[in-house]
């Protein structure tokens, strides 16, 4: 079925902010979206989101230019083709752009389009989504990693940590490990009440609350796990996005803490990034290092790689060459995916394989700033990635993507399979 139209408007994020919003009309009248949600604590190497930058008009984030891009160019290659051929409208993109980085064109701007074909083709098949973008083969329903507090660029440095999620360990289903996560989240919001330190939440919904360190966010939540009747590291365990390189020094490679006025150096960061691993019952961390300091992932990985799932982020940025490198090193053992990191829907599943193919695990994660479209739920289905982070278990921008997991788990029925944990076998195989 052919692309007859292209449209885009300007629509807003979770945050308030300017995004994009592109849709595609088919010959046969055939519509669908395709929306581009936005981070705050975005890694260097990411594709470039493109902003008006005019002071004067929307704070300087507005996006009409990539507006203008997608109505103009945009559409001129890609009216006319087949919405089947996803990779060959990507790469037609990717070769319009003519960057590294899609900073020509903006990779909100093609991204945008890359979804809305993508959606267009499932709807003018009749089909799901997720059935579509995994050719028939997702069936498995995501582990949740769901954002108790936040802190960093999410809440205006209140830890200098940016999530404190967890992950519901024990969970047998995909709707246990929602409930787990939701008594916790309660429990949590609770006892900060109880104390007098509960003042609001941050970006993705977590607790922003009054803590005078970043260990008292473990203590927190371990009682909160507890008071909801589950035993931590067993029902549930802790994961944390470090999100290091904001907290990295290039010039004098340090890392600090601006909350406690602490300061380290690489080798001392790590340490102490080892030493929560061991303390408390800690089943995953991303970017426990900045993107450019290899050697402490290399040291972190290491020394707790064969009991933590090590996530890169900012350090990879659902990059090949970036991911490639990585595998090279062995400074990881899991890759964040995210969308707008790369830009196009074919480069993300291309990421999702290398990473799969490496033996390591793909979490399909949500920004910061993000909007209803549940492109996300599907694509974590699609690809059996085994796990989903869409920030915690509030607002209805990330609700839309937890919901739209349960809706695609009544529709898949008994063929919907759910690993749990179990997916860290491929990380940690057990030893026989
Ligand atoms: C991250 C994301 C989501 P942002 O660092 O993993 O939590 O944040 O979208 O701001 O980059
Ligand atoms: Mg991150």
């Amino acid at each position: 079925m052919k692309i007859k139209k292209i449209s885009a408007i300007q629509i807003f994020d979770s945050r308030g902010y300017p995004t994009i919003e592109t849709e595609i009309e088919l010959e046969n009248g055939v519509r669908a979206s395709g929306i581009v949600p936005s981070g705050a604590s975005t890694g260097q190497y990411e594709a470039l989101e493109l902003r008006d930058g005019d002071p004067v008009q929307w704070r300087g984030k507005s996006v009409f230019k990539a507006i203008g891009h997608v109505e103009g160019e945009i559409s001129e290659l890609v009216c006319g083709r087949d919405v089947d051929d996803q990779r060959g409208i990507d790469e037609a993109m990717i070769a319009l752009d003519g960057t590294e980085n899609k900073a020509r064109l903006g990779a909100n701007a093609i991204l945008s389009v890359s979804m809305a074909a993508a959606s267009a083709a499932a709807k003018a098949k009749g089909e799901a989504l997720y059935t579509t973008l995994g050719l028939g083969k997702g069936i498995l329903l995501p582990l949740p990693e769901i954002q108790i507090i936040g802190g960093g660029a999410h809440a205006n440095w209140r830890t200098d940590i940016q999530d404190f999620m967890i992950i519901a360990k024990a969970a047998k289903t995909y709707r246990e490990a929602l409930e787990i996560t939701f008594n916790i989240y309660h429990a949590a919001g609770d006892i900060l009440h109880e104390q007098g330190r509960r003042f609001g939440l941050a970006d993705e919904g977590g607790y922003w609350p009054e803590l005078t360190s970043n260990e008292e966010a473990f203590e927190l939540i371990i009682s909160a796990i507890e008071r909801a009747g589950y035993t931590p590291g067993v029902d549930a365990s802790i994961s944390l996005d470090i999100a290091a390189s904001d907290l990295y020094d290039h010039s004098n490679h340090s890392y600090c803490f601006p909350s406690e006025n602490r300061s380290f150096t690489s080798a001392e960061f790590s340490d102490l990034i080892i030493d929560w691993c061991q303390r408390y019952p800690v089943i995953s961390i991303e970017d426990p290092a900045a993107d450019t300091d290899w050697e402490a992932w290399i040291k972190i990985k290491t020394s707790i790689g064969r009991k933590v799932q090590i996530i890169g982020d900012d350090l990879f940025t659902t990059n090949l060459g970036r991911i490639r490198k990585g595998i090279e090193k062995n400074a990881a053992n899991a890759v964040l995916i995210k969308l707008n990191q790369i830009g196009t829907v074919s480069e993300t599943l291309d990421a999702i394989r290398l990473t799969q193919d490496a033996g390591w695990l793909p979490v399909i994660s949500a920004r910061s700033g993000e909007t209803e479209d549940t492109f996300i739920a599907h694509l974590a289905v699609a690809t059996n990635a085994g796990q989903l982070k869409v920030g915690s278990f509030a607002r209805s921008e990330r609700m839309a993507k937890w919901n739209e997991v349960l809706r695609i788990e009544r529709h898949l029925g008994e063929r919907s399979q759910f690993k749990g944990a179990e997916i860290y076998q491929t990380i940690h195989p057990k030893k026989t």
